[in-house]
């Protein structure tokens, strides 16, 4: 029996947990809608971390996105999937964790047909770590002026996940 099989919660419109699948299978042509998280991760000096997303990922392969996302599992909270996926994609540990887009939801399709479909909070937090990315998730990352970022993605859309061009609209 494979016991590491990772959950997503399946969701209705409403945001009301249906069920559950596994990650592996969930993304596809037809992904059902399922619950994530996005989190946007700032150092000291109030720099935003950006990442790109290793090329050996399913779904948007090589595109730089937001810090690091994630899909909570069945009976785990935001704040235990943001730490869960903090420490496992990039080694860091996040504080002053505080959620910014509460209704944020989005559809997209991929350059290989591939669909994310989620309910999707977008979470801001700290951190004061060195970031130790492991290569399996994250190909590179940099730290970007806010301004600079809002700067590079409204100029050039198609170089970022759509996900984080959307969210960085409704933050304003
Ligand atoms: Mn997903």
């Amino acid at each position: 029996m494979v016991t590491d099989t990772e959950l997503v919660v399946l969701v209705d419109d409403r945001g009301t947990p249906v069920g559950t699948a596994d990650k592996r299978i969930v993304h596809s042509t037809e992904t059902p809608l399922h619950l994530a998280f996005s989190c946007h991760v700032y150092n000291s000096d109030g720099l935003v971390l950006v990442t790109r997303r290793a090329l050996s990922k399913l779904t948007w392969p090589g595109v730089w996105t937001n810090s690091f996302c994630g899909h909570p599992a069945p009976d785990e909270s935001m704040e235990q999937a943001i730490a869960r996926r903090s420490a496992f994609e990039l080694g860091i540990t996040v504080e002053s964790i505080e959620l910014v887009l509460p209704d944020f939801r989005y559809r997209a399709v991929d350059a290989s047909g591939i669909v994310e479909n989620e309910i999707c909070p977008v979470f801001r937090a700290v951190t004061t770590d060195a970031v130790a990315a492991n290569p399996d998730e994250v190909s590179e990352f940099a730290w970007l002026a806010p301004d600079a970022l809002r700067t590079s993605v409204a100029a050039a859309p198609f170089a970022f996940s759509p996900w984080l061009g959307w969210q960085l609209q409704q933050l304003g």
